[in-house]
């Protein structure tokens, strides 16, 4: 059985402790591969081999390190096809969602990354004829980065490639669930010609390689992507260290659904936010609120595309809805449904288990749920459930909708569906939300700032916004007279 290795100091070695974690594919919810269990002692390595590193890659001419970070974009294209089946199997998306998005985004982060950080210049501040100040803008040293696993290469990617480009080093951590295609990341870095030590892959469990990363003194900046709880473990623990802290972390997206909107738009789009992913993406509208006098028609379309959805075999082609990542999770979801029963709400479709055939038949897979009948304020309508579950609701007001929209103690991303331009305006600005998408959902500029407010995370990603996090800046300020 294939044996996933950590990647230090330019090698693929095992973990120091020699043992390994079983690494499930959610189709079949059999063990297919091994990963390093590793712990504080791998972590120390890599923090060595990227000290080690740091002096020559931070002051290589900057088109040198894009050079390189180029030719892992390219590399990324090359494999296209091997990634994406890897992507689908460890996750169970859909090979082709795998194939359109996760793999052509971690190419295209790169690709970003890499020519941006040649625009990217600092400030000077003129006092007159007193004195210039100006500021230096020097990368922090070794960059800690923690990714999840619904969007694995993705987000990983999202977070290495300003890292890198910005001129540090990293000790990166893939999710534990989700670990493949990081490894096969590591051989392409190795292939890209990337210096041993640049940068560095430890695999394991958060409880200890998380939290070692998160702990150690001589990494001073921490990125990181998942649950809010584990934000809240990571910022208690970096706090007293004052380390640059970037946490992007769950959502609870509302959908506001106006009477006036281009409804063949919505509806297909309304598909996508609620079951892309099978629900498992931070960004998807969990909670649907529409105006009451399109709420029955809405109703009747919704579920009935819904039904017509079929679940099955991620690595099939045509498949658009496959497993849940983890029986863990898979079972979070359903217990959130029978919740959801509990609290009054009525299941319109979905509500339970797919069981496939044959090799099948293990596999974590779950039926499209949408609910109805829940107050806004239920514990249904304000935990992240992150599956394949939306509740729909009625409004009456502009008001009422954006109570209910900014009732949750999340606040990452917001949808809303009108052709009134002053009205989607006004929302705009008054959803408590770091993204509001008017008419869309998911359209991407990777220039754009990119994060929560509330409970859903603290400080921004995209653009120059993360070569300004993954940065230091030093005001050097010179009398002139
Ligand atoms: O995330 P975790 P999990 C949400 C979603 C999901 C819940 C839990 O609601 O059901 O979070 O998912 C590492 N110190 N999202 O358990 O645990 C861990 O190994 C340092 C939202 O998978 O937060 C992994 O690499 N690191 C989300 C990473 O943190 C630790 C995406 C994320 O895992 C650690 C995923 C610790 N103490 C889940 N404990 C989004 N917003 O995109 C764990 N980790």
């Amino acid at each position: 059985m294939l044996k996933i290795q950590n990647y230090i100091n330019g090698q693929l070695t095992a973990p120091i402790s020699k043992q390994y974690i079983d690494n499930y594919d959610p189709s079949t919810g059999k063990v297919y591969s091994l990963l390093p269990d590793s712990d504080e002692l791998d972590v120390s390595q890599a923090v060595e081999a990227a000290k080690k590193a740091f002096p020559a890659w931070s002051m290589m001419p900057k088109d040198n390190r894009a050079a390189i970070l180029l030719r892992i974009s390219a590399l990324i294209d090359q494999n296209l096809e091997r990634l994406a089946k890897a992507e689908s199997k460890d996750n169970g998306k859909p090979v082709s969602l795998a194939r359109t998005v996760d793999i052509p985004r971690a190419s295209s982060n790169f690709h970003f990354y890499a020519t941006g950080i040649l625009h990217y210049a600092s400030h000077a501040h003129s006092m007159e004829d007193t004195a210039i100040n100006y500021t230096l803008r020097n990368p922090v040293g070794v960059a800690g980065c923690i990714s999840p696993w619904n969007l694995p290469l993705y987000l990983f990617s999202w977070k290495i490639a300003p890292a890198l480009a910005a001129g540090n080093c990293v000790v990166a951590k893939p999710s534990e669930i989700t670990p493949m295609t990081a490894y096969l990341l590591s051989e392409l870095c190795i292939e890209a010609g990337l210096p041993p030590g640049v940068l560095n892959i430890v695999h394991g469990y958060g409880h200890k390689v998380g939290s070692a990363i998160t702990a150690h003194p001589e990494i001073p900046l921490i990125s990181f992507t998942g649950g809010t709880k584990t934000g809240a473990e990571i910022a208690r623990v970096a706090a007293p260290m004052f380390k640059k802290l970037s946490l992007e972390l769950g959502g609870k997206n509302p959908n506001l659904i106006f009477a006036d909107c281009d409804y063949e738009a919505m509806l297909s789009t309304t598909m996508r936010s609620s079951f892309a992913n099978q629900g498992q993406i931070c960004l998807c509208g969990s909670r649907i609120l529409i105006e009451r006098s399109l709420y029955e028609k809405f109703k009747a379309d919704f579920v009935a595309k819904t039904k017509k959805m079929t679940v099955g075999n991620p690595a099939d082609d045509n498949t658009k809805m496959g497993a849940v990542v983890s029986k863990q999770h898979m079972e979070k979801i359903l217990s959130y449904i029978e919740l959801a029963k509990q609290e009054g709400g009525k299941i319109l479709c979905g509500g339970e288990r797919v069981m496939l055939e044959g090799g099948l038949a293990d596999g974590y897979y779950i039926a499209p749920t949408i609910i109805e009948g829940l107050p806004y304020d239920c514990r249904t309508n304000q935990e992240e459930i992150f599956g394949p579950v939306v509740t729909i609701m009625p409004f009456d007001t502009e008001a009422d909708a954006l109570k209910y929209a900014n009732s949750t103690i999340y606040g990452l991303a917001s949808t809303v569906w009108t052709e009134n331009l002053t009205r989607a305006h006004r929302i705009a600005s008054e959803l408590h939300t770091g993204i509001v998408w008017i008419n869309c959902w998911l359209l991407r500029d990777l220039r754009t700032p990119f994060g929560g407010v509330k409970s859903s995370g603290v400080g921004r990603e995209g653009g120059f916004e993360a070569l300004d996090f993954f940065t230091e800046p030093k005001n050097v300020c010179i009398k002139l007279k």
